[in-house]
């Protein structure tokens, strides 16, 4: 009884606190390591701090209910996403050296919390996202 309890409870904190994905997260062919994923909110976050926001990103995410996507993070936002590229590279175009921003976000917090990886890939639309698997 206590060990249901202890198990529920852990799962009911552990789910609040936004927890990173346990690996690694597909995006159609594409895949990305945990490591990865940090890097490419911490890059998200340093450009919205610092204006300086290679073709606008991060853009706002907006929570579109149709898309069926899990945000990890609590909080009703607002939310942001920030290209995650598949060359492990992170995202810096510019208006001289032009970069285009692939098919997959990362989407966080103003303040960097993890809420989730979502690709244009397999999309119900062309412009919508889809959760990326074990994201
Ligand atoms: P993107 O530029 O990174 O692809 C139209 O889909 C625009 O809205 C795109 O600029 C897209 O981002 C952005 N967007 C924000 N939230 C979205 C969502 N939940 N689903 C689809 N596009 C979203």
């Amino acid at each position: 009884m206590f060990a249901k309890t202890a198990a529920v409870l852990l799962l009911a904190v552990s789910s609040a606190m936004a927890a990173l994905p346990s690996g690694t997260v597909t995006c159609g062919s594409n895949k990305y390591s945990v490591s990865a994923i940090t890097a490419a909110i911490n890059a998200g976050v340093k450009d919205q701090s610092s204006g300086n926001l290679p073709d606008d990103y991060p853009h706002q995410y907006y929570d579109e209910p149709s898309e069926n996507i899990e945000l990890w993070c609590s909080g009703n936002g607002p939310w942001y996403e920030f290209p995650i590229m598949p060359t492990g590279k992170i995202y810096t175009s510019t208006s001289s050296n032009y970069q285009s921003p692939g098919t997959d976000r990362v989407i966080f917090t103003s303040s960097g919390t993890y809420c989730a990886v979502v690709t244009h890939t397999g999309a119900a639309s062309e412009d919508g996202f889809v959760a990326c698997k074990n994201d």
